[in-house]
């Protein structure tokens, strides 16, 4: 089985995330990996670059005008397909001709950047019209096919060779079973969208564990075409606690017939996005059967170059541990998943020795690799990790010290004594305050703690 045409399949990655956008040289560097990978495509998209959704109607002044030109030469240079995504639906007036020349003044910009290739982002954002829109449009799709099919028309008379990509606001199963864009919204950008134009999907979530065959022919039959997967699986934008660099998974080679491309939306930080872009392009190419454990295994070899350190060089065996640990959303690595069991076997049930031995063992090894992490040469790279590799150390840390009273014995709080579990400073804050008031039950219901912890504001 092939795959289409490499030139005709998008692959490749979106900034799309939440938070502070990738630098100049972070984007470079991009380039020049996917080109060496085989990835194709990558849209500008920063959601929180101001000029990209909040200040969508102002044109970019000389010098950021000159550094996205700077960021499209590079892309080209790399034969990579360069999107400019624009985000204007936080408060677009649809009916507005002031606002759609906005737009087009955008346009014109990127036009003269040498850019070629355009998305209209509606994700996210208020779906309701203004009496103004609701007058001269039958419905929010209408509108913004209107929209969208004039300003590719207009971008078209300019430059004959315009590709087009349109983000609709429900863009995943849960948002269009929950009818989120009005009734028939997406029926009806199927029907009114300019064919040629490619429409993005999430798959059946926002985070989507799984994306089937079965669940594709549906978005296929309703958008009269084929979706573009816009895939969240390693954006981690909405936790910062964690980062996901296991395999991309969930999803069979065969959805490669059946969608125009795949593009990754994937962790923040850009030095913790190896093995997600190294993983998508191997489920690209692939000839044979897609194995996303041996993947990662495989790759994980490869990112190993990128820990070089002052001190003692970091292991395979224990990246891979560490990987493990922020593995995937919805599934740990192997490695992390035993961890669990010896830790929760050790806590709160019945425990082996063996259990014993392989927790300590094995958090020992995770403790003592967080600190090797800190004389990594890479510091952007250890920057990315310092908070969440710190937080792991101290719960590990933790864990151990009750660990060692279950097996002792004798008084708890003479195990807890450390002055890093302190209340306030461990564990602190409002949020874990506010989360310690539900809970979740094992069928993925909230529920209220029984009683809320009777502890001082800072505990
Ligand atoms: C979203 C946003 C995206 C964000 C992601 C993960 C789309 C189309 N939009 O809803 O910008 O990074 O979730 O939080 O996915």
């Amino acid at each position: 089985m092939g795959m289409p045409k490499q030139s005709d399949f998008m692959a490749g990655v979106i900034e799309g995330f939440y938070g502070e956008p990738w630098s100049q040289s972070e984007r470079f560097d991009l380039f020049e990996r996917m080109a060496e990978w085989g990835l194709n495509t990558y849209l500008y998209s920063p959601k929180d670059d101001l000029k990209h959704r909040a200040l969508w109607r102002e044109t970019y002044s000389a010098v950021e005008a000159e550094s996205l030109g700077q960021v499209i030469n590079a892309s080209n240079a790399q034969g990579i397909r360069f999107i400019y995504g624009l985000g204007p639906g936080l408060d677009i007036r649809y009916s507005d001709s002031g606002d759609v020349n906005c737009l087009r003044k955008r346009l014109e910009q990127m036009l003269a950047l040498g850019c070629h290739n355009f998305a209209l982002l509606f994700d996210d954002i208020p779906d309701r019209m203004t009496p103004g829109d609701s007058r001269q449009f039958d419905s929010f799709a209408s509108a913004q096919c209107h929209v969208v099919n004039d300003l590719l028309q207009w971008v078209r008379e300019r430059c004959a060779e315009v590709r087009f990509f349109f983000c609709p606001t429900p863009y995943c199963g849960r948002m269009a079973q929950a009818g989120l864009g009005g009734e028939d919204y997406l029926s009806i950008i199927g029907r009114d969208m300019a064919p040629e134009i490619e429409v993005f999907w999430t798959g059946p979530e926002i985070i989507s564990q799984e994306i089937t065959v079965a669940h594709i022919l549906e978005v296929q039959r309703v958008l009269r075409r084929k979706p573009l997967i816009w895939d969240n699986l390693h954006a981690n934008d909405y936790d910062g606690r964690r980062f996901f660099c296991g395999p991309y998974s969930g999803r069979p080679l065969e959805l490669r017939e059946m969608v125009s491309g795949i593009l990754s939306n994937p962790n923040n930080e850009y030095a913790l996005n190896f093995i997600p872009f190294r993983t998508l392009a191997e489920f690209v190419h692939c000839r044979g059967v897609w194995d996303a454990r041996a993947s990662y295994l495989s790759a994980m070899r490869e990112w190993l170059s990128q820990f070089a350190a002052t001190g003692q060089p970091v292991a395979l065996d224990d990246l891979i541990l560490l990987g493990d640990c922020y593995y995937l959303p919805q599934q740990e690595g192997e490695g992390a998943e035993l961890l669990y069991s010896w830790a929760s076997n050790l806590v709160v049930g019945d425990y082996s020795t063996d259990d014993l031995a392989h927790f300590r063992q094995t958090a020992s090894r995770l403790k003592v690799l967080c600190v090797r992490l800190t004389e990594l040469r890479h510091r952007r790279l250890f920057y990315a990790l310092s908070r969440r590799i710190w937080e792991l150390r101290e719960e590990l840390d933790f864990l151990e010290r009750y660990v060692a009273f279950r097996v002792a014995g004798g008084p708890l709080q003479e195990y807890f004594n450390s002055d890093g579990h302190l209340p306030g400073t461990y564990r602190g804050g409002i949020v874990p305050r506010l989360q310690r008031l539900m809970t979740r039950n094992s069928d993925g219901s909230f529920l209220p703690v029984q009683e809320p912890p009777n502890i001082i504001a800072t505990s």
